[in-house]
């Protein structure tokens, strides 16, 4: 048995085996689609927050399509339900990959069925829910899930209902994450250690291959949240307002020099939000110094260059955008800190409005 091997006296019925997927947006479908393809004994659930998405997934023949390289394959065997507050079969293994703004309600459709020794897995953008589902849904430490969180900065994008088009290939960085409703880092008290009934997730998750997922310590995984979080606070914001691709960020000097303040506002509140130094030894507060963190930036633009932002995509679909666990998220812990962010504070505004005078198409 290895550290992340399946505790074999967990039986099916009581739903250990079992990895259920809450949010079929790209990166729900993407993790579902390598799961099965990958193994496909393994047992994986779509829940489907409207009953609308039955009749997209029987017209899809109840397949996912993964396009890699120009290559279409597709994956079978994966079942689905609706959420309804009359199932009370156990969700032990949880991803939770729907938009941030949904979790709260998105988890309350499901929380009879979640306890203290279900694990949730949130592969989000932004940062916050995890406090915001503490405080509002598990309230009571004995009854409250494991949280791990999961970073991604793969290119994935849809063209049609169930199918993505994995474009950029990126690691997956999987870790745990305190089960507290505070995030800065003195005042946490949470649990941070993994249940140990997460393994069959983690371990189905690892062992697929084209996921790239790698485990990291809660400390690393948090480096790494804060580093996804300044690119997305820079890309997505900047990619809805001027309506880009985000390698076109970098295509003339006004953008950049935007790109640069934007930076060096956020950079003191993202320091703040590092763990504590006794749990990263090797912390080096210089690897999160602004020019370390503009480079961050520029990674990612480079490395997604062709992208249109999930921001950008939902501005022209005019749905609701992540903007308030984003730059909202960042305003508001500078306010907590004394760190006052109002440059962030306006993108919030700006992409509100962008919203409003989005022109609806989605190219
Ligand atoms: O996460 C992203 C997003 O679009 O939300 C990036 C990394 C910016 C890729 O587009």
């Amino acid at each position: 048995m290895n550290q992340f091997s399946r505790d074999v006296s967990t039986g099916t019925a009581n739903g250990y085996d079992r990895i259920h997927i809450l949010g079929v947006g790209n990166l729900g479908k993407l993790v579902a689609y390598h799961l099965v393809k990958q193994d496909p004994q393994t047992r994986v659930t779509l829940l489907f927050h409207r009953q609308s998405l039955v009749t997209e997934w029987d017209a899809a023949g109840r397949k996912i399509e993964c396009v890699t390289d120009g290559q279409a394959h597709s994956a079978s065997g994966i079942d689905a339900e609706v959420v309804s507050s009359a199932e009370s079969r156990p969700i032990k293994n949880l991803i939770v990959a729907c938009k941030t703004f949904m979790t709260t309600t998105a988890l309350s459709q499901v929380k009879n069925r979640l306890d203290g020794e279900s694990t949730l897995l949130f592969i989000q953008n932004g940062m916050g829910t995890t406090e915001e589902v503490t405080s509002k849904l598990f309230p009571e430490a004995e009854s409250r899930p494991s949280y791990w969180a999961g970073i991604s900065i793969a290119g994935v994008y849809n063209t049609k209902p169930f199918s993505v088009v994995h474009a950029g290939k990126g690691p997956l960085i999987l870790g745990p994450v305190p089960n507290d409703s505070q995030d800065i880092p003195s005042q946490r008290t949470g649990n941070v250690s993994p249940n140990p009934k997460a393994n069959y997730m983690i371990e189905k998750l690892v062992g697929a291959i084209n996921l790239q997922a790698t485990v990291t310590s809660a400390a690393e995984l948090r480096k790494a949240q804060l580093q996804k979080l300044t690119a997305n606070a820079i890309i997505n914001p900047l990619t809805a307002i001027f309506d880009c691709k985000n390698g076109e960020l970098l295509d003339n000097g006004a953008k950049q020099a935007l790109i640069e303040v934007l930076v060096s506002e956020m950079g003191p509140v993202i320091r703040a939000l590092l763990p504590p130094v006794e749990t990263q030894p090797d912390a080096n507060l210089a690897d999160f110094s602004d020019e370390k963190l503009l480079a961050y930036v520029h990674m990612v633009i480079d490395k997604t260059g062709k992208n249109t932002s999930s921001m950008l995509q939902d501005v022209k679909a005019r749905r609701p955008t992540e903007i308030d666990y984003i730059n909202g998220f960042i305003a508001a812990r500078g306010e907590a800190f004394g760190l006052a962010c109002p440059k962030h504070a306006s993108l919030v505004t700006m992409v509100k409005e962008a919203r409003v005078i989005g022109d609806g198409d989605i190219q």
